[in-house]
């Protein structure tokens, strides 16, 4: 009972995806007798939290019940009133909590007050679950840098498009949609310079759902060459657009893309281009929490190597190209030797379609 109390918690949480960034995903369910009286989520950033919702839509007298939240309840006033506090208020008998809150504001102090409050509490109860459901929060919360997936399509002879840069399409109907729900839970989708001249993309979410979220663009352009009329500079609303360049762009192009609306952002150069570090750390500060990064081969070889990758996704599909000159998904300089390239652990493999995703974590250190 527990574990599907929790379950259905972990299950109402996602409903929010790409909607309370940078805050978690929190799911809250009430039970009474067994009978579930109550259910909450996250909708959105600043709204009510997960407990409150659940009280709202409570159908029968919380008093004595058992409230199942997949984050530990917080303690602090915030844009809402800690729910700690309002958790006890309702009288509720029993709280279950999947895991600790890692915020500094919360981080037991939750707990702590239910529990001197006569309140029985029980953590870790799918655990593992929740943490996967709230990876982006996770890293966001102690770093303040953006949690970056680095997501690739290509065919079994590791290409992402053919020599002559044809690439539409290398993966199924399946995978392209998960790349879609990849975009709308990030905060930003990011791409170099290269892909943008290559392949104009708008890189927007397009997605069959009642709210799609509309990720930030952020293209990193050390010269400022990117075209005034290019798909990704198009204004959608509540998507920021953020060049990031450095000084080597021409003052005029710069004030062009400032008359578009676009945000461009000079950063310092390392070794030449965008400091990538110093770039990530300005999104981090500005709510930035998670970012998808899609390509091409130099950005993703420059973003690895700088060890700013937290989760690879690679779309493999059963499709060989050939060609010497065909673009692979990281190139770069590249490592000279075996022994410095990046190692990925934690590698999960899954069937797409036909296709297959492969995920996992590059090492770090
Ligand atoms: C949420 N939703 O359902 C729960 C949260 O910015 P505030 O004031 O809304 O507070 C955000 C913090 O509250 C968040 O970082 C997390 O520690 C805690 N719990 N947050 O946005 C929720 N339960
Ligand atoms: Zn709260």
């Amino acid at each position: 009972m527990h574990m599907e109390h929790m379950r259905m918690a972990l299950e109402l949480a996602a409903k929010g995806a790409g909607h309370t960034n940078p805050n978690p995903l929190v799911g809250a369910v009430i039970v009474k007798d067994g009978r579930v009286i109550g259910r909450g989520y996250h909708k959105r950033y600043g709204g009510p939290h997960a407990e409150v919702e659940a009280f709202a839509s409570a159908t029968e007298d919380v008093e004595g019940a058992t409230m199942y939240v997949t984050l530990e309840p917080c303690s602090h006033y915030g844009k809402t009133p800690p729910c700690a506090q309002a958790i006890v208020a309702q009288g509720i008998a029993r709280v279950v909590v999947a895991m600790e809150d890692p915020n500094p504001l919360v981080a037991g102090k939750g707990l702590q007050i239910l529990k001197d409050n006569g309140i029985q509490v029980e953590v870790g109860v799918l655990e593992e679950e929740a943490r996967k459901l709230n990876r982006i929060f996770l890293k966001y919360i102690s770093s303040k840098m953006p949690y970056c997936i680095l997501k690739t399509a290509m065919t079994l002879d590791g290409k992402i498009a053919t020599a002559t840069g044809d690439s539409k399409w290398i993966t199924n109907e399946a995978s392209r949609a998960h790349v879609h729900e990849l975009r709308h839970r990030v905060s930003a989708i990011m791409a170099g310079i290269g892909t943008v001249l290559a392949d104009d993309p708008s890189l927007t979410t397009r997605l069959d759902v009642p709210e799609p979220s509309h990720p930030h663009r952020i293209i990193v352009d050390t010269c400022g060459r990117i075209p005034l009329d290019a798909q990704v500079l198009q204004d959608t609303p509540g998507s920021r657009r953020i060049l990031a360049t450095t000084a080597k762009a021409p003052i005029k192009k710069r004030e062009q893309l400032a008359a578009l609306g676009v945000e461009v952002v000079v950063v310092p150069e390392k070794d030449g281009q965008v400091d990538l570090p110093h770039l990530f750390a300005w999104l981090g500060e500005e709510k930035i929490d998670s970012i998808l990064l899609e390509g091409g081969g130099n950005l993703n070889f420059s973003v690895l190597k700088e060890g700013l990758v937290d989760r690879v996704v690679a779309f493999v599909a059963p499709l060989l190209l050939g060609g010497r000159d065909a673009k692979t998904p990281v190139e770069g300089a590249g490592f000279p030797h075996v022994r410095e390239g990046i190692r990925l652990d934690d590698m999960e493999v899954h069937p797409s379609g036909g296709d297959l995703r492969i995920e996992a974590v590059p090492r770090k250190g």
